[in-house]
């Protein structure tokens, strides 16, 4: 209607990122809309199948069972909502290759082979052996973003991490001793805030952030299936509890960042 009467129509622009004029963005960009609207489905509206491994507190994992060229790729997705911190505090500790080495205990080496601009960075990262297979490396553009809520005012704001395997002519897949992994990585973050009935400020006991993780990742080559699904049912709820307890012990004493 407004759009027949001429009057101007209320246009929110899309999200822009500095990264935008980098030979990757329009992959970065749709990869990054595909997985948050995959990550916002949850697991009830997704289709069934979905599989609970692990259950801790508030935390949930859950996966299916699916195999490409005979190599276990099984998706996952986790639940978790943990108290205290907010999406972008979660996603700016995910995101940011300084505090990597403190909470990632797979990795074995990080190196930042490109900065893209201050919220896209790429990533080479050699992981620990699991014996009998191979060790594992990776590359991966990586994208920070927040998605202001302006459809639903009641609706907490979104901020992203999205992961996404790439390659670079310097470090070709499989050349030296690793077998290239390639993977997915969505972690994706709403906030809630209970504000406090007096009006008092927000603390830290008023908010709380639901987290949804979401990853497929592809081994690249042989890998008993027994010993990578049992790896995965160990890592995952590892990494999603020492993650989040890192970003609390982290933030605990600074100032909100929301
Ligand atoms: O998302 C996470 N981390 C991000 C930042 O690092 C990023 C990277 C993810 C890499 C995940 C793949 C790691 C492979 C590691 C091999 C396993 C080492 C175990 C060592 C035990 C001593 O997105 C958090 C990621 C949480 C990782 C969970 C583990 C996933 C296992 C995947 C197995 C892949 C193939 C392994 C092949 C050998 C199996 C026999």
């Amino acid at each position: 209607d407004r759009i027949k009467s001429g009057t101007a129509v209320p246009v929110t622009p899309p999200p822009t990122s500095p990264a935008s004029h980098h030979r990757l963005w329009s992959e970065i960009d749709n990869v990054v809309k595909q997985q948050v609207a995959w990550a916002r489905l949850g697991v009830g509206e997704s289709g069934t199948g979905w599989q609970l491994f692990a259950e801790d507190g508030e935390m949930r994992m859950y996966r299916r069972e699916e195999e490409v060229d005979g190599m276990v790729v099984d998706p996952l997705k986790a639940v978790h909502i943990v108290k205290g911190i907010t999406g972008h505090e979660v996603c700016h500790y995910f995101f940011s290759p300084q505090y990597r080495y403190d909470w990632e205990t797979t990795l074995e080496q990080m190196t930042v082979l490109e900065t893209i601009s201050e919220d896209t960075c790429l990533f080479l990262q050699t992981h620990k052996r699991i014996w009998p297979a191979s060790q594992r490396d990776v590359i991966f553009w990586s994208h920070l973003r927040h998605l202001p809520n302006d459809q639903d005012r009641d609706g907490p704001d979104i901020w992203t991490v999205v992961n996404h395997s790439t390659e670079h002519k310097d470090y070709p897949a499989n050349a030296g001793k690793c077998v290239r992994i390639y993977l997915t990585v969505c972690m994706l973050c709403q906030t809630r805030v209970n504000p406090p009935k007096d009006g008092a400020p927000i603390s830290r006991d008023d908010i709380s952030c639901k987290i949804t993780y979401c990853s497929v990742v592809n081994p690249g080559g042989w890998a008993p299936a027994s010993v990578l699904r049992a790896v995965y049912k160990r890592e995952y709820p590892k990494f999603l509890k020492r993650f989040t307890a890192y970003v609390t012990n982290q933030t605990k004493d600074k100032s909100i960042m929301f």
